[in-house]
């Protein structure tokens, strides 16, 4: 039987947060018997809370694919998965309907937030993600997103936000407004490559892996390990204007989602309190570079991002009340075009 749990549940025994693969992994490609490229057929679900669903939103809008590739957006509160049943106390994403709602409450009843841009399910009308990962055969019972969904074939293609974002990058630029942008360059892979090694287990999980953390060591390591590989990143961008190199890749908006969320959440909610973002001076005006970029700020709703964090785990915030600050202005002027290459 399918064991319904969250990423709240994926801790080892000395605490620490390990998180599970993705167990859906197939490819949209020209070489493919099962999921060809095409106009209208592929479907994204996403929210505008979480950094890995909008990496692949940010492409989307990047590439110009908004009439190719069509999106639904959950609620950022989780709620109950099966409310009618008592023994499963499964919380994760919902579909909120305006037309029915106004607002919901947390999953334990506190406070009422606001469901203003989130959307029905377009192609499936399901109530949840769950459901959706329930129509693909789903074995593992962990129901996030990004989904990239085959509306052909009424399944999964891929839930992993990495794999979406390639594809989405280059299989889809016979109809992209935008298809001589390529966020993966066959010059630039291995640098590319090489950055996610480690900005992904340090920074993007690492926040996480902070924030989960069930003992004190568990919490104290993943905090260096993040400290560190952000005075990695401060220092490479005194040097040159993106992560990978001097042109913007996927690096970049891999980073960006993760920092972008850092001061208005993480900071207090994961812990992650040494240094705010807005400390480091080429990191911040980095920031409002890559958000200033075309497309780029269509895939931020910081109302979506802080009420999800702050509502949706009753264990870490039971009144699920969201800070007020420090509500910062990432469209203001930066300096990046300064950065002198070396
Ligand atoms: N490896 C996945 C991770 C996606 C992920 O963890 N998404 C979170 C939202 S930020 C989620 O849906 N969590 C649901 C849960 O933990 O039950 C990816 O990068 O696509």
């Amino acid at each position: 039987m399918v064991q319904a749990h969250s990423a709240l549940d994926e801790v080892n025994s000395s605490g620490e947060f390990k998180r599970n693969d993705s167990i859906f992994r197939d490819f949209i490609s020209k070489d493919s018997t099962q999921f060809r490229p095409a106009a209208t057929r592929y479907h994204l679900y996403i929210s505008y809370a979480c950094p890995w669903a909008t990496r692949c939103l940010a492409v989307l809008h990047m590439k110009g694919l908004q009439e190719v590739i069509s999106v639904s957006v959950v609620h950022p509160t989780w709620q109950r998965t099966k409310p009618d049943d008592p023994e499963d106390e499964h919380c994760g994403w919902v579909f909120a309907d305006s037309a029915k709602v106004s607002a919901v409450t947390s999953s334990t009843g506190m406070g009422s937030f606001n469901i203003a841009d989130s959307t029905v399910d377009h192609v499936n009308s399901c109530t949840t993600i769950r459901e959706l990962y329930t129509i693909a055969g789903d074995s593992l019972g962990k129901y996030t997103v990004p989904i990239l969904w085959d509306k052909e074939s009424s399944t999964i293609v891929n839930n992993e936000s990495a794999e979406i974002l390639r594809m989405l990058n280059s299989e889809f630029n016979e109809w992209a407004a935008h298809p001589n942008l390529d966020l993966y360059p066959e010059s630039m892979k291995s640098a590319i490559d090489a950055v996610n090694e480690w900005v992904y287990p340090a920074i993007n999980n690492g926040v996480y892996r902070c924030g989960f953390a069930l003992t004190q060591p568990a919490y104290d390591s993943a905090l260096e390990e993040l400290y560190s590989s952000l005075d990695r990143v401060e220092k490479i961008l005194s040097t040159q204007r993106y992560i990978a190199g001097n042109v913007v890749t996927e690096a970049d908006i891999r980073l960006f989602m993760t920092l972008i969320r850092f001061d208005e959440v993480y900071v207090v909610y994961f812990k992650t309190n040494r240094k705010c973002i807005r400390e480091y001076p080429n990191m911040f005006n980095y920031i409002k570079e890559i958000f200033q970029l075309p497309g780029v700020s269509q895939s931020i709703n910081m109302a979506h991002i802080k009420t999800h964090y702050f509502t949706s785990h009753p264990k870490l915030n039971v009144y699920a009340i969201i800070p007020g600050g420090p509500c910062i202005d990432y469209s203001s002027a930066h300096d990046r075009g300064l950065v002198v290459p070396v």
